[in-house]
């Protein structure tokens, strides 16, 4: 080594030996703390110190996992009656029920006088057969009636030959109705309105001879007559009866024509409308 090498050395120790005190005088002025003694060997092991006190309690732990699914429970109670339904359509009709046994057997009849039973029986029969065509009459009437001081008019609902409604008049004490002034026969043309219909027969003819016209009661037309323009034009040859429509006028048509018709009936005659 020469010289200046050694030189080197020499300042390079002296710095170093001057940063060490540096560092040590700097460590003891900011510390201010007494530096513990060195360890002690195992011989001079020191006494086990108390128990410590117990720990502060910990925090609640997160969730645990979900359980399984218990048992299933037992039935509840019944519950309450619900409220009643509406009431259902109706069903179909059920078959015919099986044939009954049959009935033991009459006891012998007696010996009679059959034959009058018979009549009696028989006139009943006639008589309920009269009572019902004149029920039926009646009902057919019975929508309506019209009446004057002097008469009754009634509205036959029953298709009938202009001959056929004459006699099913007559037999009831009356006749085919006779419009001989205006009157009467807007009264009669106001009922055929009121009853919904168009047309029925009158007590008018010229049956007897053509053009001349007469009323069922043999009397002739006079002042008052209520034909429709262009008629009695006796269009089919055989016009020789008579209708009224609902307007009043009227129409020669033929007599084998079914249509409604209208009776008259007096009643000077006391109920003049015969029943029975
Ligand atoms: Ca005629
Ligand atoms: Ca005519």
């Amino acid at each position: 080594m020469d010289k200046q090498q050694l030189k080197r050395c020499l300042l390079l120790f002296l710095l170093l030996l001057q940063m060490q005190n540096i560092f040590l005088s700097a460590e003891v002025c900011s510390n201010h703390m007494i530096l513990p003694g060195p360890k002690g060997n195992n011989s001079d092991e020191g006494q086990k110190g108390d128990e410590g006190e117990g720990g502060k309690q910990g925090k609640v732990g997160p969730p645990g996992p979900k359980g399984l699914a218990g048992e299933q429970g037992s039935p509840g109670d019944i519950g309450m009656m619900g409220k009643t339904g509406p009431i259902g359509a109706k069903g179909e009709k059920g078959n015919n029920g099986l044939t009954g046994p049959s009935g033991f057997k009459g006891k012998p009849g007696s010996t009679c006088d059959c034959g009058r039973y018979r009549k009696v029986v028989g006139q009943l029969d006639v008589n309920i057969g009269r009572l019902k065509s004149s029920v039926k009459f009646v009902k057919n009437v019975i929508a309506g009636i019209k009446e004057t001081d002097e008469k009754f008019y009634l509205i036959v609902k029953e298709g009938k030959k202009y001959n056929e409604a004459l006699t099913h008049c007559k037999v009831r004490g009356g006749t085919l109705a006779l419009p001989k002034d205006m009157e009467t026969n807007s009264m009669i043309a106001d009922y055929i309105t009121q009853a919904g219909l168009t047309r029925v027969f009158i007590g008018l003819h010229d049956t007897d001879k053509e053009g001349q016209f007469m009323y069922t009661d043999n009397t002739p037309l006079q002042n008052y007559s209520s034909w429709r323009p262009g008629e009695p034009n006796n269009g089919f040859i055989n016009e020789d009866c008579v209708e009224m429509v609902s307007t009043g006028g009227w129409n020669d048509v033929e007599c084998d024509l079914t249509i409604y018709f209208v009776c008259e009936f007096l009643k000077k005659k006391r109920n003049t409308l015969t029943i029975l």
